[in-house]
């Protein structure tokens, strides 16, 4: 089976390998370096930047696609009936795994602009409260997991969050699970959501290939993005494309 998946960065990588534990497979993974980052953009563009990686994946002939990262999926909800294969969007999951009934949810701007989650979990009878906290992308595309300094980033954004008392936090972006351990810390006795494992629970009935392959596509630097792959200590065996966009 040939699977797709796309993000402007590293983020996406959250999914990818829990998608591989789960779902051994051909991936094929678009990443839009050259253009990163998506969340400050406007509508419009991310909205054309995401079709345009979707056309090429179909060029791919995956069989289905996962938006492994929100920012996208947020701009292309009403493309999503027009899609000839499966596509399986990560803020539907990240809303499916929602158990109680007090929610923060944090993600870019564009996310949290698009008020899908908000609407979505409002639609359930729960309360929301959610923020954007753009700079843990920049952090994580830095490969700053840990560290004081980043401590005291997650300490700032989330701050707000202390009056609301979420009883559950939402990682509304595919970058921010690298910063899982921080943001539980700081969010100590919430429990921290990361749609990527709602989004595996979904499809674990699927059956892959049995053998794990990864086409990776930047449009960005490919030496750079290798650096990366090998900072997080990506562990399977792929191989790095470059993939000539124009802005
Ligand atoms: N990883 C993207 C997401 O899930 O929204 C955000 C990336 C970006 O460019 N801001």
């Amino acid at each position: 089976m040939k699977i797709g998946l796309f993000d402007s960065g590293i983020g996406g990588l959250s999914v990818l390998k829990k998608l591989i534990e789960t779902i051994p497979a051909h991936y094929v993974y678009v990443a839009d370096t050259f253009r990163a980052p998506y969340g400050t953009k406007t509508r419009d563009t991310i909205e054309t930047f995401s079709r345009e990686i979707i056309g090429f994946l179909m060029e791919k002939k995956v069989e289905r696609i996962f938006a492994a990262c929100n920012t996208s999926d947020s701009t292309l909800a009403k493309y999503r009936p027009a899609f000839k294969i499966p596509y399986h969007s990560i803020i539907q999951a990240g809303v499916n795994a929602s158990k109680y009934e007090r929610v923060g949810v944090i993600g870019t701007h564009t996310t949290v602009q698009s008020g899908l989650y908000k609407q979505a979990l409002e639609e359930r009878g729960k309360k929301v409260m959610q923020r954007p906290a753009q700079l843990f992308v920049s952090l994580v595309e830095e490969g700053l997991f840990y560290g004081h300094m980043v401590e005291a980033v997650v300490k700032f954004y989330l701050e707000p969050f202390r009056k609301f008392k979420p009883q559950e936090l939402i990682l509304g972006c595919t970058h921010f699970p690298f910063l899982k351990d921080i943001i539980a810390r700081v969010m100590e006795g919430v429990r921290i959501v990361d749609p990527a494992d709602e989004l595996v629970k979904e499809v674990s009935h699927l059956v892959g290939s049995g053998k794990t392959f990864v086409e990776f596509y930047v449009t960005g630097s490919t030496e750079e993005f290798e650096r990366k792959l090998k900072k997080i200590g990506f562990k399977y065996p792929y191989q790095v494309k470059h993939l000539e966009i124009h802005e």
